[in-house]
């Protein structure tokens, strides 16, 4: 076996963001940049030789070139198995299950998720635990200061095997079995929801139209969707993983997705509609005539879950990151399960997924989960919305509006502003800091603040602490305005702006949220002088 250890140096940036370590692919490409990281993650763990990892990603540009560099590097490591998806790919959510059910390690998965790909596009690498879940802080901050002090890697002269073949071969000392993608994450879904049922209501006419969005679900929707629940070959657009997502950006919102928004406006809408994004962990959901928005589409399903056989025994908890509307927590106190606010990003919900506190999860930005895995998962929002509408049998216009009445309504919006440059960005977020204590008191948008802050967490189960989440102004009425900076772009900086108001009168819950919200975004921009410090009249993207 022959191992070569290489002499490197230290390179700046390597610091793991919301969601593992994400730039432009021309910054992976650099000379040891991604051997760097990858030795840095091996060094920061420990007892890594003779286990076993998972390795694939969602098919981007660099993806194949990214995986053969891994794999030669953990069998030079010590690294007893690797288990890679078909073709180097592995959803967000698959991967994190085949961690689970093949009791490895860890996983490294490939993906800089709703980011654009090709050869100008966006990287990324993240390192996930034996949970099946993105590592915690104390780990990513642990191989942040490796990438600082590393002055060797170890990598294999010898080329790693084929992985497009089904089957196992050797690398060295180790083992490289190359898996189906689908299959454990395809019986796993079978397991949670009533497939008969939700057939039945395909065949008696349930429509669906699902975009892949040229990204890592294709393959997942194609044997799930169409040859398992018969759901028409049609209704699967853009199912084929491709380098740059065909030309697009993989994120499923009402920007990037606004063919599939259209036609569900339109007279030939089907009954559902729903997109995920780049590896697969995010949904977009939108009834004929009705777009969910993600706050209240975790909501609803926590509301409607026990008609799904997985959570048919109930929830213990529903868990959901700060910026995320309250709606689910509305729900959770009916149920009278625990509800929790967690900082943004998954890897906050893995402990309180782990010790049964939270059963489903939910975030914001178009993430929903729950206690099978432990990332969100795209497709697994469309089965339980499937499975909720088969069996309610009602429209999901319908559904929406009874929920709203049952609970009241949170209008939301997020508005982005987009490659902000850098300073101007910190700036408006130090002077925020900076006023919070004169905010108390002040009437904006008429409504008083009562409290304005910082937000910090600590863990309920681990009880590890993480400061400066995001500024909090939140308005004796309940309304709320967040303002946070973006921790996965890869350029200049993105500022994150929430906005929500809660309406329990049915009378006026059918506005117009941008317009219902009008005053309090015009406030958001007072505050914090965002027009004034950015130089920017509008937002970029409005969610
Ligand atoms: C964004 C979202 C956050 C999500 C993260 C990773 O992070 O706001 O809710 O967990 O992306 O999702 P940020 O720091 O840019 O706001 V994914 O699908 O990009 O892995
Ligand atoms: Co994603």
């Amino acid at each position: 076996m022959d191992v070569r250890t290489v002499e490197t140096q230290p390179i700046p940036g390597q610091k793991p963001g919301t969601s593992g370590l994400r730039k432009k692919v021309t910054v992976f490409q650099a000379p040891n940049y991604v051997e760097n990281f990858v030795q840095s993650i091996f060094d920061a763990l420990e007892n890594l030789a003779g286990q076993t990892l998972v390795v694939g990603g969602d098919g981007r540009y660099f993806n194949r070139e990214a995986i053969g560099t891994i794999l030669r590097m953990a069998a030079a490591n010590g690294v007893g198995r690797v288990l890679v998806g078909q073709g180097g790919l592995l959803s967000t959510p698959a991967a994190s299950n085949v961690i689970r059910v093949r009791r490895a390690f860890g996983g490294l998965i490939l993906s800089a998720s709703h980011n654009p790909g090709g050869p100008h596009g966006d990287f990324g690498i993240k390192y996930n635990v034996a949970n099946g879940g993105p590592a915690p802080e104390a780990i990513t901050e642990a191989v942040h200061a490796r990438t600082l002090a590393i002055t060797r890697y170890r990598i294999l002269d010898e080329p790693a095997p084929d992985i497009d073949r089904i089957g196992e071969a050797r690398l060295g000392a180790m083992i490289v079995e190359v898996i189906d993608p689908v299959a454990d994450y395809h019986a796993l879904m079978r397991k949670l929801f009533d497939f008969d049922l939700i057939r039945q209501a395909i065949a008696g006419g349930l429509t669906l139209r699902f975009d892949a969005m040229h990204a890592v679900t294709g393959p997942y929707a194609r044997v799930i969707l169409v040859d398992d629940l018969g759901v028409s070959e049609g209704s699967v657009v853009n199912a084929v993983p491709s380098p740059d997502f065909g030309g697009g950006h993989p994120d499923p919102n009402l920007v990037h997705s606004r063919e599939l928004y259209e036609l569900m406006m339109g007279e030939d809408a089907p009954d559902l509609g729903a997109a995920s994004d780049g590896d697969g962990d995010r949904n977009l959901i939108i009834g004929r005539g009705q777009f969910v928005t993600p706050s209240d589409s975790l909501a609803i399903l926590a509301a409607n879950s026990h008609l799904a056989p997985g959570y048919r025994q109930g929830i213990a908890g529903i868990a959901r990151s700060m910026p995320t509307s309250a709606a689910a927590d509305r729900v959770a106190e009916k149920l009278g399960v625990g509800a929790y606010e967690t900082p943004t990003g998954w890897k906050f919900f893995g402990t309180l997924l782990d010790a049964g506190l939270a059963t489903l999860c939910g975030e914001e930005s178009a993430g929903t989960g729950s206690n099978h895995v432990r990332e969100k998962d795209g497709l697994w929002a469309v089965l339980l919305w499937l499975n909720i509408v088969a069996a309610r049998g009602e429209p999901v216009r319908e559904i929406v509006a009874a929920h709203w009445r049952e609970y009241g309504r949170n209008y939301y919006t997020r508005h982005d502003y987009e490659e902000v440059e850098s300073s101007a960005a910190e700036g408006l977020m130090a002077a925020l800091r900076a006023s919070l204590h004169s905010l108390p008191g002040l009437t904006f948008a008429g409504s008083m603040v009562e409290k304005a802050d910082d937000f910090a967490y600590t863990d309920p189960v681990d009880s590890s602490a993480t400061a400066r989440q995001g500024i909090r102004v939140l308005f004796a009425d309940g309304s709320r305005i967040v303002y946070r900076l973006s921790g996965t772009g890869t350029a200049g900086a993105t500022l994150r702006v929430y906005i929500e108001r809660y309406e329990p009168d049915p009378a006026k819950q059918g506005g117009d949220t941008q317009q219902v919200l009008a005053s309090l975004i015009a406030a958001a921009d007072e505050i914090a002088g965002i027009g004034a410090r950015t130089g920017r009249e509008r937002p970029d993207v409005v969610t």
